[in-house]
């Protein structure tokens, strides 16, 4: 089967191809370089602009019940699942996924659709047991406003949807921030969701905009007070400017930063296992996923056996046009990435580490990208470079004897996001999920390629935030306590009397 083209594509969305002829921002294709279109990008007055539209939307958003609400949600999803092949093909010709990631990105936003849906009909409160005679206590979630999401290149759609379809059932609107390497594939899911707002019938104009841009469109976002709320996906160091901002104001931040995830392979792991989980963690999405497999803390006795069909399975693992069935392994999202990535590897032959891998591919094919061999790098012990996030495939192997050392290992690096074990000792099982310091702490599986279904995010310089399933809704509601007296007296907490009638 043929790449469907990008003419094609902007057609099956009804986006018309004149809107991309001009601007300042360019869409480029990490594949070859090539400029998939122009457009304007915005600035702090038509962002302001955008705020306002949001507002006057969520206005009337708010009025509608939440049942409804995930009505609306509901056709998304039914609109994502009709264009789910051609929605991957943009992401892959955007940020340069292989076509099953690219897809599967979109499946992620048909599966949140749903579980957005029937949450909708669970926004669930508490009732609490008072201590006044003939009073009630409660607690009721109300929506927010509106939501500003910042969203990563490397997952330029499911990211925004599990936001945007909890922000949406919970009565709120948005203010969309995608990377500026994306900036057309949010346009298309805009304009699926304008269709599915046709549909729905009364759903008010601007319940999400988007504003394009750099990094100063985010700062304007975070600055701005009608913006209750900023999610923002992206490196620790964009969260460490960002989040002061929002603080700044009293606003809050849901953050889901850098990872720097870990797997700990035990002697009694099923090799077979771990060898296929290590591949799909460390090397999809080309190392790019806030979730990749990037430090191997794996038993002495077992290191090199594993390294060593690590290292065929790496030189044979298919690196090239992601649009090709068989291929592996796309192209980094930029010459920046692969900078930083030899950058590391210096670094880490400097420290003495052996490598395998990490050179450049194909560089004839596509001068104007970034191809590389993932790279695996055994270093004799956790330095500076393995305890610092570069975005880039690059598995870093470290060595261990006693178990405790091994958890110790694992935890002692800046983030919490994602981790792993494989082990078939139940007892090593059950203090890795104890001791393990991350968001996500899996046995037998890896780090990355979680479901919607639970909470997603971590601990540490992650930032804390929890995004998708779970609970993560309530992050786009306000919580109200409520005490309501159906007595005729007028009794205080805590024994309390004040004046002659107590
Ligand atoms: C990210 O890279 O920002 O767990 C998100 C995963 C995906 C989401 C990754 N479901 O790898």
């Amino acid at each position: 089967m043929t790449a469907p083209s990008l003419a094609s594509l902007f057609e099956s969305f009804g986006l018309d191809p004149a809107r991309f002829a001009a601007g300042d921002l360019l869409a480029r294709s990490p594949i070859d370089g090539a400029v998939l279109g122009r457009l304007p990008a915005d600035t702090p007055a038509t962002l302001s602009a955008k705020i306002a539209r949001a507002e006057a939307a969520q206005r009337r958003w708010r009025a509608i019940p939440a049942p409804r609400r995930g009505e609306l949600v509901r056709l998304w999803g039914e609109e994502l699942r009709a264009h789910k092949q051609a929605l991957g093909a943009l992401v892959t010709l955007e940020a340069g996924k292989i076509r099953a990631e690219g897809e599967g990105e979109v499946q992620e936003m048909i599966d949140m659709a749903e579980f957005a849906t029937g949450q909708s009909r669970q926004l669930y409160g508490l009732t609490i047991a008072s201590e006044r005679p003939g009073h009630r206590m409660m607690e009721t979630w109300h929506p927010l406003g509106v939501v500003g999401v910042i969203t990563a290149f490397n997952f330029p759609v499911a990211v925004f949807a599990w936001n945007a379809m909890l922000a949406l059932v919970c009565g709120d609107a948005l203010v969309w921030k995608p990377s500026e390497k994306t900036p057309l594939t949010a346009l298309a899911v805009l304009a699926l969701f304008a269709r599915a707002c046709r549909r729905f019938g009364d759903a008010p104009e601007g319940l999400i905009e988007v504003a394009q841009g750099d990094a100063s469109i985010g700062q304007a976002l975070a600055d701005d007070p009608r913006v209750p709320l900023v999610s923002a996906t992206g490196s620790t160091r964009m969260g460490a400017t960002l989040a002061p901002r929002v603080a700044q104001r009293f606003g809050r931040a849901l953050l889901e930063l850098g990872g720097n995830n870990g797997m700990i392979v035990t002697p009694s792991a099923e090799l077979d296992l771990a060898l296929r989980t290590i591949l799909f963690s460390a090397i999809g999405t080309a190392g790019q996923r806030c979730t990749t497999l990037r430090r191997l803390i794996v038993h002495a006795n077992s290191a090199d056996a594993l390294v060593a069909r690590l290292k065929t399975a790496y030189a044979t693992a298919t690196v090239g046009d992601p649009r090709e069935p068989g291929t592996l392994v796309g192209p980094l999202i930029d010459r920046n990435a692969f900078d930083a990535m030899q950058a590391a590897l210096a670094e880490a032959r400097a420290e003495g580490g052996v490598i395998h891998g990490g050179e450049r591919l194909l560089a004839e094919r596509f001068p104007a990208a970034a191809y590389v061999r993932p790279a695996i790098v055994e270093l004799p012990q956790q330095s500076a470079l393995v305890r610092r996030e570069t975005f880039a495939p690059i598995l870093y192997v470290l060595r261990y004897s006693e178990f405790d050392e091994a958890l110790a290992l694992h935890n002692d690096v800046p983030q919490g996001l994602a981790s792993a074990i494989f082990t078939n000792d139940l007892r090593e099982a059950e203090r890795f999920i104890a001791a393990s310091d991350c968001g996500i702490a899996n046995v037998n599986i890896g780090p990355s390629g979680a479901e919607i279904g639970g909470a997603f995010g971590g601990e540490k310089a992650t930032g804390g935030g929890r995004e998708a399933g779970s609970e993560a809704w309530k992050a786009y509601m306000r919580r109200a306590t409520n005490t309501i007296n159906y007595s005729l007296a007028l009794p205080l907490a805590q024994g309390i009397s004040f004046g002659p009638t107590g």
